[in-house]
């Protein structure tokens, strides 16, 4: 054992003091947990101070914040993230050692806080850190979903749901706020009462539910200013009934309660994907509303006049999840303050903004209108009013073009369509990436962009570069910290002094040790958690997001079932040991995505257990994908896979992370990989398969036939059978039929959609090419520590940076 330090540090008696008082513990008989609690309790007080400070200021200087509206929020772990950015981890850490206990045992104690689904909900939570980081007034705002984003298991190859419980070990970071609720109301029906001020509206027999905000602080690197993230949780007005509880229906007593507190029960696990569920609705609104009354409270109670309310809140709307805000605020400023509509709307016109995260039409949230109208009558007319004049003005710039005006219109055929609500009344649109914001303008929103050109932007996506690179990647960071200091922590340009470095053999000496031993790492938590043997001098090749048939898990499979093929035919033909790591949940109702996870495992069971593969290929399906898995997987990285079809992926942020953390990527010319591609060069990068323009082509002409690829390659062909064939161990030969089906065939859909077929030539030869790449070392690891460098602008402080300059325009807290 390494000698203990001689002076025992404070934080020792400040833990062993919270585990008493909150526990009644003594280090002996604590449990992890409880450690895990009273550091957390630690941590917690030294951000409460500057937390309650900062927003003191910003009420009493009168400061602009923006409120980033949200549905999902995909925080992640807190405890090691915090104490990183207030400067307190090597204190704490030296405090566990002297206390005899491993940080990174204790940090596994706290469940990840899961409320999101994917790129969307860690977008925000990296906006939060870098809004914090710059001392920027903000606030998140979204919903307390009791059960955040379901546990997965590999059961027998397939994935099996089971319930996530995140709120156990993460309430300490919560504060609840019972003095500021809010109460929400559904259903009823709305009149039109003339008094003597004019028309009003009135709302009768609708059902009342209470939202209760709890706030997080969270904490920006070394800020001033920590933002909120405030999240609603439902609560029932009565907690009994007691009409029906007197005359004995004990049962019907609960309901109202029960019917209340499911609306923040549990996140939707759909990613991508809308099916128009009533309680979804029910949740969009019930955090919106919410907001929207509690910032008119806030204002009023500091400014007293509402009219001035563009002056101080920004909102950005975090895709058209949180839309319901506008009518909303509409509503409350007529029929509660008295304002007229053109007062009203000229409020909200200046207040919001719109992000998009997707084109794909199975995402764009349209709901049914006679649904819509009887869960909230009176939003219901408010839009009906926006959209009949959103449909005069589209009448000017259209005139008699019926065709137009309906599709550019928020209401028709039956369907209230929220992206053209809030195309229609938000100040500012913005695309997630250079291309995706060409694609909004030149298609999803052509029209709209005609009328107002000035309203479309595109920002680029980022992630934070605190959790991505400093959590994650601690010995990458401490060598960077060698070189160049801690400044790159807070300033992203720096990253470019590292390009220096890569002429600097103790630098480079230094970038491929820290590799390797993230990849031991990895190999350990793979031994541990799900008991496979790894190699570590392996290239780690990993695909790691959200099952999708447009992100293409199926064309990495179809690579490895090729590569199978090949070796079993001709050992020689392929030598290089590459372990391919998935990692990736399907949405429960998704069955074709739920097939791709039964294939992959079945494909690994062949692969790994052949005497003829075992030693070259090996394929490891990572259980229960989340941030605290990705901060494992990714720093551990060689090749990453980003291989969506073309158009399809709107930024991408995991490519992003990879590229940061020194992995080379391969991938399509879509979303952010192609300014990935223009940071490092082709020649730094693995570039494969058809183009924006190519696909467009193609299906302009109807010209993509799937069936001749299969005809005329008798490679792939092979690869093809082998999901038929009855190769794959341990399924029913019937079990693929589907997938095979959809590439050569399509039944009810066109056959291979997302080109698989097409691109999978041209992504084997990238591939070679990157092994090729691989095998000579030196000119590989310069090529990795070539992203790492190049990779600065994708922090997203120069995201947010961007937002405030283009569109917020606040100012930052200043000490
Ligand atoms: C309402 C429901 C249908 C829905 C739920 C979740 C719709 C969409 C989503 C999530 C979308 C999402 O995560 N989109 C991703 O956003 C990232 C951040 O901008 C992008 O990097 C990524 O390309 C995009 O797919």
């Amino acid at each position: 054992m390494a000698a203990l330090p001689k002076k025992r540090p404070q934080e020792v008696t400040l833990i062993l003091g919270k585990l008493k008082r909150h526990f009644g513990k003594t280090l002996e008989n604590a449990s992890m947990e409880h450690i895990y609690q009273a550091c957390a309790l630690c941590v917690r007080d030294e951000i409460m101070d500057r937390w309650i400070n900062a927003r003191n200021k910003v009420d009493k200087e009168g400061k602009k914040m923006v409120l980033y509206m949200s549905a999902e929020f995909l925080i992640g772990r807190a405890l090691v993230n915090n104490m990183i950015n207030l400067e307190i981890f090597d204190k704490y850490k030296a405090a566990l050692d002297y206390m005899g206990v491993d940080i990174h045992q204790v940090e596994q104690e706290e469940n990840d806080a899961a409320l999101g689904n994917g790129g969307l909900g860690r977008l925000a939570a990296c906006f939060l850190d870098s809004l914090s980081t710059l001392n920027l007034p903000a606030m998140g705002c979204g919903i307390r979903y009791e059960h955040g984003l379901f546990r997965q298991r590999i059961l027998d190859g397939s994935q099996v749901e089971m319930e996530d419980n995140w709120i156990e070990t993460g309430d300490v970071w919560e504060v609840e706020n019972p003095e500021e609720e809010v109460e929400i109301h559904f259903g009823g029906e709305i009149h039109e009462v003339w008094t003597e001020k004019g028309l009003k509206i009135e709302h009768y027999n609708y059902s009342s539910v209470l939202a209760v905000p709890y706030d997080m602080p969270i904490v920006g690197y070394n800020t001033k200013m920590p933002a909120a993230l405030r999240l609603w949780s439902a609560r029932a007005k009565n907690n009994l009934d007691m009409t029906f509880f007197n005359r004995g229906d004990y049962t019907r007593a609960m309901e109202e309660r029960e019917l209340a507190e499911v609306i923040s029960k549990v996140l939707y696990p759909e990613d991508n994907h809308e099916a128009g569920r009533q309680l979804r609705l029910k949740q969009f609104y019930f955090f919106t509303s919410a907001t929207m009354q509690s910032m008119v409270r806030r204002h009023k109670n500091l400014y007293g006049d509402l009219h001035t309310l563009p002056e101080y809140v920004e909102v950005q709307i975090n895709d058209t999840h949180p839309t319901l805000a506008i009518p909303e605020l509409m509503r409350i400023l007529m029929d509660e303050e008295g304002f007229g509509w053109e007062e009203a709307y000229d409020v909200v016109r200046r207040m919001f903004n719109y992000t998009n995260h997707t084109i794909m039409s199975e995402a764009l949230e349209c709901w049914p209108k006679d649904m819509f109208r009887l869960l909230l009558p009176r939003i219901y007319t408010i839009i009906d009013t926006l959209n009949e004049k959103y449909c005069a003005r589209l009448w000017q710039a259209f005139p008699g073009d019926f065709e137009k005006i309906s599709s550019l219109s928020i209401i028709a055929y039956n369907e209230i369509r929220m992206a053209n609500l809030c195309v229609a009344v938000c100040k500012k649109v913005n695309g997630v990436s250079q291309i995706h914001g060409d694609i909004l303008k030149t298609s999803l929103f052509r029209d709209n962009y005609v009328m107002d050109p000035e309203k479309f932007i595109a920002i680029t996506n980022g992630i934070t570069h605190r959790r991505w690179l400093a959590k994650a990647n601690p010995p990458l960071t401490k060598l960077i910290e060698k070189h160049i200091g801690k400044g790159f922590l807070t300033d992203y340009k720096q990253f470019d002094k590292l390009e220096a470095l890569l002429d600097n053999p103790e630098f480079m000496e230094g970038f491929i040790a820290a590799k390797e031993e993230n990849k031991r790492r990895l190999a350990g938590y793979v031994m541990e958690k799900q008991g496979i043997e790894i190699n570590p001098h392996a290239i780690f090749d990993v695909q790691a997001k959200r099952l999708h048939e447009y992100k293409r898990q199926l064309l990495k499979v179809l690579h490895i079932l090729y590569l199978y093929n090949k070796i079993t035919a001709d050992p020689a033909s392929f030598t290089q040991p590459v372990v391919f790591f998935f990692a990736a949940k399907a949405s429960p109702g998704y069955v074709r995505a739920k097939n791709i996870i039964r294939l992959i495992n079945a494909v690994a069971d062949l692969v790994n257990n052949d005497p003829k593969t075992k030693d070259i290929l090996k394929v490891v399906f990572i259980e229960n994908y989340n941030v605290s898995a990705a901060e494992i997987l990714i720093p551990a990285t060689d090749f990453s896979e980003q291989l969506s079809t073309a158009g399809k992926e709107a930024s991408g942020t995991g490519n992003m992370k990879f590229m940061m953390n020194g992995a080379v990527t391969i991938g399509t010319m879509d979303g952010a990989n192609v300014e990935i591609c223009e940071r490092v060069g082709r020649e730094n990068m693995f570039i494969f398969g058809a183009t924006v323009e190519e696909i467009n082509q193609m299906q302009r002409f109807n010209s993509y036939r799937p069936g001749e690829y299969y005809e005329k390659d008798a490679e792939l062909r092979d690869v093809l059978n082998k999901l038929i064939d009855g190769s794959l161990p341990g399924v029913n030969e019937r079990q693929f039929a589907d997938l095979y089906h959809s590439l050569i065939f399509g039944d009810y859909e066109k056959a291979d959609q997302y080109y698989l077929l097409h691109d999978f030539r041209s992504y084997i030869n990238a591939f070679n090419r990157a092994v090729k790449a691989y095998q000579h070392p030196e000119e590989w690891y310069r090529m990795a520590a070539y992203n790492t460098a190049r990779s600065g602008i994708f922090s997203s402080d120069r995201t947010i940076r961007e937002y405030n300059d283009r569109i917020w325009h606040l100012e930052p807290l200043k000490g």
